[in-house]
């Protein structure tokens, strides 16, 4: 007989454990084990569960590099002793926490599912049992003793998605998370339903490697007809700014005034890395469709393709901590690593 899964629930804070604070009645973090107790269903469930807690669980607005390492940290010394990892994190940044643990992890052979509420445990409706127990479910998963996933994922409101590819679209609904350019990896229902066409596939047996050095050095700049030379030109000349995460219009289209091509220009000769996603929520950067893309793709703005800004601006922030070298940047970038890309 095969032996139950284990699964490693970390616990990072967010809405899911939150209680109202007494005082002002603002929404916080509260302990972790409380937060078990009312969960008595998850000794139902057929695996094995150890968990561990952020020293000082957060809000998710208080996200960071550091804590991104913390939870790489966490994984990567577990990670022989566990068969799935579910990160419990509040939705507000989970899309960009999941979208960088997928870099950060590479070679990733167990699942590692990201999940949280839109209204704490201990409120009556609360949508936190239904999304905690079905993550873990997924993390349990396994095929012939082998996990089914291995890659970053998020489960929210009955849809599992590949991390990099979500967005938080709503602060209210239940159903808070889309991945616009690509299909649900997993919907349960009745049944649990994998989408075996959309999984990433275990490549080799390639280790898990970890890389832990994200450069911040970026900017995320969304473009609107306005925008004014003065305030790009003083944005590019951040000091140390490394790279940009330019917003365009539509299919990656932007003005086409000399102005703004000629500071983009001088930007990307000072070795400046600007890379183009669209503000559209799906579709894709095509530059070059249209001529106010054109100049773009001439002086060499790297096209995000259909990727979103939260895997965008967390891939930036890996490739620069690991030091790519300018020559290959462009190619890398525009290379989907982790399946967050065309
Ligand atoms: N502010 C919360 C957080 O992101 C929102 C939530 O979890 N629903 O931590």
């Amino acid at each position: 007989m095969l032996s139950k899964p284990n699964i490693l629930l970390l616990y990072t804070g967010g809405t899911i454990g939150m209680m109202k604070d007494f005082e002002t009645g603002a929404l916080k973090a509260f302990n972790f084990k409380k937060l078990l107790q009312k969960i008595p269903e998850l000794k139902q469930l057929d695996c094995n569960i150890e968990t561990i807690s952020f020293e000082k669980p957060i809000d998710s607005s208080n996200m960071n590099p550091e804590k991104w390492e913390l939870i790489a940290d966490i994984i990567e010394g577990n990670y022989e002793r566990f068969d799935g990892f579910v990160v419990l994190h509040g939705s507000d940044t989970m899309s960009y926490s999941a979208s960088a643990l997928s870099f950060m992890l590479e070679n990733l052979g167990k699942p590692v599912v990201f999940t949280g509420s839109q209204l704490p445990i201990g409120d009556l409706r609360t949508d936190a049992k239904e999304n905690l127990i079905t993550a873990i479910q997924i993390a349990s998963l396994q095929q012939k003793g082998k996990p089914v996933i291995h890659e970053v994922c998020l489960y929210f409101e009955y849809k599992l998605y590949r991390g990099n590819r979500t967005t938080k679209i709503n602060a209210e609904h239940f159903n808070a998370f889309a991945s616009p350019n690509y299909p649900p990896l997993a919907e349960s229902g009745v049944h649990l339903k994998i989408d075996t066409h959309s999984i990433l596939q275990k490549q080799s047996a390639k280790k898990l490697v970890v890389h832990k050095v994200m450069n911040n050095n970026v900017v995320i700049v969304k473009m609107f007809p306005g925008m004014n030379e003065a305030v790009l030109s003083s944005i590019l000349s951040i000091p140390n700014l490394k790279g940009i995460i330019l917003e365009t219009y539509g299919s990656g289209n932007a003005p086409s005034e000399d102005w703004f091509i000629q500071v983009l220009k001088k930007a990307i000769k000072s070795g400046l890395h600007v890379v183009n996603v669209t503000q559209c929520s799906g579709g894709s950067v095509n530059m070059g469709q249209y001529e106010t893309s054109t100049q773009l793709k001439k002086i060499g703005v790297i096209s995000g393709k259909d990727i979103t800004t939260e895997a965008a601006v967390t891939k930036l922030m890996y490739l620069l901590g690991q030091n790519v070298a300018p020559a290959v940047f462009k190619t890398i970038f525009e290379t989907s690593l982790r399946g967050e890309m065309q």
